[in-house]
């Protein structure tokens, strides 16, 4: 399918123990074989051979190890040849320039992830979600990530996609052979159970794919409270660093502070904010601008009271104004504190947040993103709404008794939605771009 054979530097471009220069298509093994110690055109499939890089001199440039790996069982399908040089910039880049005054071409962004593609090794969703695997910066995303890559989004839509299959074949087979007795005219009364059922399973699939959306980009967590209870201290007992400023000067805070942590598998993208009050200073007054901001976009509040004091006005205010978001209250300054208080009291000026962890685990505690596969990323998701609104006409045409026939190309195109986030329906300048994103040498 691919004439030219590629290479690329497939590891960071920086100093390190080792880099890797990766060869794919049909001439990798010869062209390695032009400028290393060794020919390696009859070694056997998956070996590793020691010896030299050498240049155009027969000088040696580097002491290599390299990986052999024949077609079909190869990350491209291709031939792939793999040199493990020493990990220094302008080596790496020598072994490179070799490569590529061999005959082989400077790899594009994700062109081998690519060529895996459409070599029909991963589909569409196993491509993104090798991308999404070097992106993770959480346990969820990485777990995601390699479910995706071994396969999970195909076997949750193949079912769906079987079904819609099925409706369309039996729609098909009414109006071609409308004579046939033996086939029932077919009418909305078969056609709406199955579709009912089917949005169904498709709005189950949704609605864990926004969690695993959240999941995998961390959550947006903003600590409010009003001035000097202590959410700066809370902050960097958090984070087990001073990242905030903290006085005992009420609104020491003006800016957002942030910062992430994780706890668990989950990653919590702290915002610290200017204490809620009314402003002594213009300054102030846009700080608490910005609070109000954060407190609307965030997914969970971390509403600090303290505890050693009795509830103010302003307590009572942002009590009210959060209760309708998911929200952990609690009670900061616990060593002042002189009554039992129920719920969370930390201390976090001692970095006692212990309480606080305990509810923010079991909060999130989602072993059942941890089974179940989801769909790892936006494009899939905006194309299972779609493939989902197809549906939603198809059965209010049905409700409104409109011919099944007349139907089927809705349910066509929930089909085609479906198939496209596999990669099976694709336009080919969207690959293009889409495969652009990929990490250069992947
Ligand atoms: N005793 C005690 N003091 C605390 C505790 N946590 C914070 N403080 C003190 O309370 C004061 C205010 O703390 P900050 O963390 O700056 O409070 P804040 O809510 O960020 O205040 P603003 O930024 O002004 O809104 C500081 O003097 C802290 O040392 C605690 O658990 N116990
Ligand atoms: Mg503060």
């Amino acid at each position: 399918m691919f004439e030219n054979t590629i290479c690329a530097i497939s590891t960071a471009l920086q100093e390190g123990a080792i880099s890797i220069v990766r060869i794919s298509g049909e001439e990798a093994i010869s062209i390695v074989s032009q400028i290393f110690t060794k020919d390696l055109r009859s070694v056997p499939s998956h070996t590793i051979h020691y010896g030299n890089i050498v240049d155009e001199n027969g000088k040696p440039v580097d002491e290599v190890l390299v990986s052999v790996f024949r077609a079909p069982k190869t990350y491209t399908r291709e031939d792939v040849v793999e040199i493990n040089c020493h990990g220094g910039i302008f080596i790496t880049r020598k072994i490179l320039s070799l490569v590529l005054s061999k005959g082989a071409s400077l790899a594009k962004p994700g062109e081998f992830t690519q060529r895996a593609f459409y070599h029909g090794r991963i589909d569409l969703s196993q491509a993104e979600a090798v991308q999404d695997m070097i992106e993770a910066t959480n346990d969820s995303a990485a777990h995601m990530a390699i479910k995706g890559i071994k396969g999970s989004v195909k076997k949750l839509l193949a079912p769906l996609i079987e079904d819609l299959l099925d409706i369309i074949a039996q729609i098909e087979v009414n109006i071609d052979y409308p004579e046939y007795e033996d086939i029932e005219q077919l009418t909305e009364n078969d056609l709406l159970p199955k579709t009912k059922k089917w949005l169904a399973q498709i709005d189950a699939i949704l609605k864990k794919a926004q969690t695993g959306q959240v999941l995998k980009k961390g959550i947006d967590t903003v600590i409010v409270g009003r001035p000097n209870v202590g959410k700066s201290s809370l902050l960097n007992a958090l984070l087990e660093e001073d990242k905030a400023i903290v006085t005992d000067i009420a609104g020491t805070t003006r800016d957002i502070v942030e910062g992430q942590i994780h706890i668990g598998s989950i990653q919590l993208n702290l915002i610290d904010t200017a204490g809620i009050r009314k402003a002594s200073d213009k300054i102030e007054q846009i700080g608490i601008e910005k609070s109000q901001e954060k407190l609307k976009e965030a997914a969970l509040v971390l509403l600090v009271l303290d505890g050693s004091a009795p509830l103010t006005k302003e307590d009572k205010e942002l009590l009210e104004k959060t209760k309708d978001k998911m929200r952990l209250v609690i009670w900061n300054k616990d060593d002042l504190s002189k009554g039992n208080k129920e719920g969370i009291c930390i201390c976090a000026k001692d970095h006692q947040i212990q309480p606080l962890i305990d509810a923010l685990e079991s909060l999130y505690e989602n072993d059942l993103l941890k089974e179940e596969p989801v769909l790892s990323n936006e494009r899939q998701i905006g194309l299972l709404h779609q493939a989902k609104e197809d549906m939603q006409r198809a059965k209010e045409a049905l409700e409104a008794h409109i011919e099944p026939d007349l139907v089927e190309i809705d349910i066509q195109q929930a089909h085609d939605h479906l198939k496209e986030i596999l990669g099976e329906v694709s336009r080919e300048d969207l690959l293009d771009t889409l495969f652009s994103k990929f990490c250069l040498g992947k």
